[in-house]
């Protein structure tokens, strides 16, 4: 062997994800791409292309789906609530299949994240606490606008969104998905729940770290139980500051807790963004190593995921340091990326202005080798 993209046991080797078999390690990473159908916020035949030009990922996570209309913060997203998503993400869903790939369905509530001009009623965007404001700008239909201070869900309203986070995995099945992820990452919903920075309840979901991961916990037990624990998976960013998010005042401790919650309960995967989304991997606070070997211990699958390129991941791989990479910005620009990778083949560059940008133009129209 001459060259590391030859040895199979690496980035290149098949792999078990709970239940869903995975013919190499090299994932797609949730992307957002704002293409959604306008007024049915569905899935669409364009979306079906760009996925099923991806289709071989080991697994593709689809972009974050709002549950909920009110868990819309951009405009374009697509939600997985209503008929005509469903019908939007089975065309995703047959086109990934037909070409032999797997896909989870990235399962988002933006929480604070929203604006009023994107939620039914003009209402405030609703959060863990009243008065959490992110902070920073957003883009809705009526241009830039500030960020408010929303509004904490009462208790009753906590359990309903538990319970919007199941029926959203009840459509995500019907539509053929293989699993789903929950996005508890980024400084959305969950994450607003999670750390003690955004979250000063006083019922049963605030005060202690058990109190804080209660949510994504109970989100978790509600999606295994549509899905089964071994096709459900999640999204956690224990050290990122996205979205303004400031970090929880015992970050080991809070997500070790949550992460030991999750070996316990034998879910499919834990996807780590290692580092600050989308940027700086030198990030400290948490032990990705212990959260890797406490997984493992339990079966459940470690994918790593941020800012990776190719000797990153091989090396990675190599340290037995995670069981696949999750790859977002490459994947974007080259539909055929892990092999490229596996051939150590140049990449497209990606077009940034046109990654929230609307109709085939910088979205399916990246040449494979
Ligand atoms: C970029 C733009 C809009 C949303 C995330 C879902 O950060 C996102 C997102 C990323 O998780």
């Amino acid at each position: 062997m001459t060259s590391m993209s030859a040895d199979p046991t690496t980035l290149f080797s098949p792999v078990r994800v709970g239940a869903i078999e995975c013919a190499n390690r090299v994932f797609m990473a949730p992307l957002t791409r704002c293409r959604a159908t306008p007024g049915t916020d569905a899935a669409n035949a364009l979306i079906a292309e760009y996925y099923a030009q991806r289709a071989s990922a080991g697994l593709i996570v689809t972009e974050g789906t709002q549950i909920l209309p009110s868990g819309k913060g951009y405009m374009g997203t697509p939600g997985i609530y209503s008929p005509e998503q469903e019908a939007g993400w089975r065309l995703v869903t047959d086109a990934v299949h037909a070409k032999g790939g797997k896909i989870v369905a990235q399962l988002w509530h933006v929480g604070a994240i929203s604006h009023p001009d994107m939620q039914p009623g003009g209402a405030l965007p609703v959060t863990a606490s009243d008065g959490f404001n992110p902070g920073g700008t957003t883009y809705t239909q009526n241009g830039k606008v500030e960020r408010v201070a929303a509004r904490g869900l009462t208790t009753a309203e906590v359990k309903n969104m538990v319970a919007a986070f199941k029926h959203a995995a009840e459509v995500a099945k019907r539509a053929g998905f293989d699993g789903a992820e929950i996005h508890g990452a980024n400084g959305y919903l969950i994450e607003q729940f999670t750390r003690d920075s955004s979250n000063q309840r006083t019922d049963e979901y605030g005060g202690s770290i058990e109190n804080r991961i209660r949510f994504a916990v109970e989100i978790v037990d509600a999606v295994a139980s549509v899905f089964g624990a071994d096709r459900t998976g999640i999204r956690l960013s224990p050290v990122t500051l996205a979205n303004n998010a400031k970090p929880d005042s015992h970050t080991q401790a809070t997500y070790g807790a949550l992460v030991e919650t999750l070996a316990a309960r034998k879910i499919a995967f834990v996807h780590f963004v290692e580092g600050n989304t989308g940027g700086a991997r030198d990030l400290t606070g948490f032990d990705f190593v212990w959260a890797k070997k406490t997984l493992t211990a339990a079966g459940v699958t470690y994918v790593a995921n941020n800012k990776y390129d190719r000797i990153l991941a091989m090396h990675t791989m190599a340290h037995g340091a995670a069981d696949a990479i999750a790859f977002g910005v490459p994947f974007l620009a080259n539909p055929d990326l892990p092999e490229r990778l596996r051939r150590d083949a140049p990449l497209n560059p990606p077009r940034p202005a046109l990654f929230y940008s609307r109709g085939a133009e910088g979205y399916t129209d990246y040449p494979a080798l």
